[in-house]
């Protein structure tokens, strides 16, 4: 990762909130449908699943350090152009409590630890995240990847390692998606660059241990 994003910088990037969604962030019961991605692969879809999403947005933005983080890309390194950070354990079982309270719903549903949280800020349309598999597929046997959306609505694509035809999921505030079965090993994932202007968007990242 490189240097930090200045906190003026990341909210700046925040679009004045609509007041109506200006509530205290909650999570209601988690009851997601599920697509069967073939390959034993599945994605599990809630819409809705988090109200106050501007609030928690707010939030996360506001206490949360970000940074531009880095990936290879053929011989060089380069930026990934959008803001992401981790969110330190104090946060997550305090400050924000919701996130806590969303990460032991997929626990008890997944039977699984969602102990590591990220978030990622997508500034405007020209922040994107290229095509790419989850890297903790790449040591783990089947993980589950549970993200929440919030902010502007951004189309999430998922399609077969190495190219095929995608299918697109539009994420708009407070849903849920979460990748499991063989997700991170026979399929990839991005969230693409857009061609209107558009709000920024930030999603919640909750990964597991093994
Ligand atoms: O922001 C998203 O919806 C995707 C996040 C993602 O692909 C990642 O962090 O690996």
């Amino acid at each position: 990762m490189s240097a930090v994003a200045p906190q003026s910088e990341r909210r700046n990037a925040i679009a004045q909130p609509a007041l109506w969604s200006m509530q205290e962030p909650i999570a209601l019961e988690l009851a997601p449908n599920r697509v069967d991605m073939g390959d034993e692969a599945w994605v599990d879809r809630m819409t809705g699943f988090v109200r106050g999403g501007d609030t928690l947005l707010d939030a996360l933005v506001t206490t949360v350090p970000l940074s531009t983080g880095r990936r290879p890309m053929y011989d060089n390194m380069v930026d990934v152009p959008r803001l992401s950070g981790h969110l330190p354990t104090a946060v997550v079982g305090s400050a924000i409590p919701v996130i806590s309270e969303i990460a032991t719903m997929l626990g008890d549903r997944y039977q699984k630890a969602f102990t590591r949280v990220g978030i990622n800020l997508y500034r405007n349309e020209r922040d994107s995240v290229a095509w790419h598999a989850d890297k903790i597929g790449q040591v783990m046997h089947q993980p589950v990847i549970g993200l929440v959306s919030l902010g502007a609505a951004r189309p999430f694509l998922l399609r077969p390692l190495g190219g095929g035809k995608s299918r697109k999921f539009v994420l708009g505030s407070g849903d849920l998606l979460v990748m499991g079965g063989n997700c991170q090993h026979r399929f990839e994932h991005s969230v693409p660059k857009l061609s209107h202007p558009t709000a920024p968007r930030l999603s919640i990242t909750f990964r597991h241990e093994e």
